[in-house]
């Protein structure tokens, strides 16, 4: 692994010598380190990421859209900090070993992320986090950005995806999840429903992060205030009100995402209210009514959306995401699934949530 580390650092000119690297664990698709150099007896310190390209097919297009964006940002907001990506003797933001495998370097942010929180005064700085981003990116021409993972948040798709594989079968593993199989067949149209009016126009669509979990929100040490959000990888045309659900499915679970004990996992109300409440204020001005609507909707659509895809990452033999144990997959779907539930049960006290939250801010 050294010898990868140091060829990266000489192919983006970084100064000094190696010092030090460790693996950061965070994420499920791409691989991150926290790599050091010592120049003068300074250390700096850089993060070199290897992407996936099982999951993102089109690296490149990934690295056009992030200078798209990242060069949008810093010169409309050239106070506020931005990733900066290096570049290689060639000009490119990334590096392609001989392996095919896909490098790029970031500057490291001293900073701490969330993984779980109860800091109510934190998730609704989340919120503002989230809800800044694409306050910011709203006159930012969304035509000229590549579709990084086609269909990324089509529920409709992704749910169609996973019945064709349960038909396969390719694993023999369908046998052991039939009760969540019915659940969802139950839910399936109701789910992506607004995927499929988002496909037909109705939906306003916007520039969008499209992967809102906490931990891309970097935060100040001591002030606990939110500094940049981070993995723009996925920022793409797509739903506002999917943003938001996908930060709350996260930020407002009791337990992490891939809980294995079911009784603990439940959808916190008051979590949920913070969140809405940053986020809320910083988009209340540009979101339209349908969008202010269904931000309960999509937050129950899309953690089945995210369920289905740990479920059929499951059922085609762990493909997709990283995972920890032969049954991760399967122990992530359950959870969210039960997450999903619980948003259904509460949705009617959510919705008041959201209605409140609109009159306060
Ligand atoms: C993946 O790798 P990470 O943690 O940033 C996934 C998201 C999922 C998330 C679930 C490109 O994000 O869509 O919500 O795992 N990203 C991609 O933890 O598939
Ligand atoms: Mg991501």
């Amino acid at each position: 692994m050294v010898e990868i580390m140091k060829l990266v650092g000489e192919k983006f000119r970084l100064p000094g010598e190696l010092y030090s690297y460790s693996t950061i664990t965070m994420g499920n698709v791409n691989s991150t380190y926290k790599v050091t150099y010592e120049m003068d007896g300074r250390l700096k310190s850089y993060l070199f990421q290897q992407v996936n390209t099982h999951a993102f097919k089109k690296p490149v297009e990934i690295m056009k859209n992030i200078d798209h964006v990242t060069t949008f940002i810093r010169q409309k907001y050239p106070q506020q900090i931005t990733l900066h990506f290096h570049h290689t003797a060639d000009g490119a933001n990334y590096y392609i070993t001989d392996e095919n495998s896909f490098w790029r370097v970031v500057n490291y942010v001293e900073s701490i992320t969330i993984n779980s929180c109860d800091d109510l005064s934190v998730i609704e700085a989340t919120g503002k986090a989230f809800g800044n981003f694409q306050t910011q990116l709203s006159d930012f021409d969304g035509s000229v950005l590549y579709e990084t993972i086609p269909g990324f948040h089509n529920t409709k798709q992704r749910l169609d995806t996973l019945f064709e594989h349960i038909e396969e079968d390719p694993c023999g593993r369908v046998k052991e999840v039939t009760e969540e199989l019915e659940y969802l067949s139950q839910v399936r149209e109701r789910a992506a429903d607004l995927s499929v009016r988002f496909a037909r126009g109705e939906i306003p669509k916007r520039v969008t992060h499209n992967d809102t979990k906490a931990n891309n929100v970097l935060f100040h040490k001591e002030t606990k205030e939110p500094l940049v959000v981070v993995d723009l990888d996925t920022i793409m045309p797509g739903m506002s009100m999917y943003d938001f659900g996908d930060a709350v499915r996260f930020i407002a679970n009791a337990v992490g995402e891939d809980e294995p004990d079911l009784s603990k996992v439940y959808f916190d109300t008051e979590k949920f209210k913070a969140f809405a409440k940053g986020f809320i204020r910083e988009t209340k001005n540009s979101l339209t009514e349908i969008e202010l609507q269904n931000l309960v909707t999509a937050s129950f659509s899309i953690t089945i959306e995210l369920a289905s895809r740990f479920l059929d990452d499951y059922l085609v033999g762990n493909r997709y995401f990283r995972c920890e144990y032969p049954k991760h997959n399967l122990v992530r779907a359950r959870c969210q699934l039960k997450l999903a539930q619980d948003i259904d049960k509460k949705s009617p006290a959510l919705e008041q949530i959201v209605r409140d939250v609109i009159e306060q801010v």
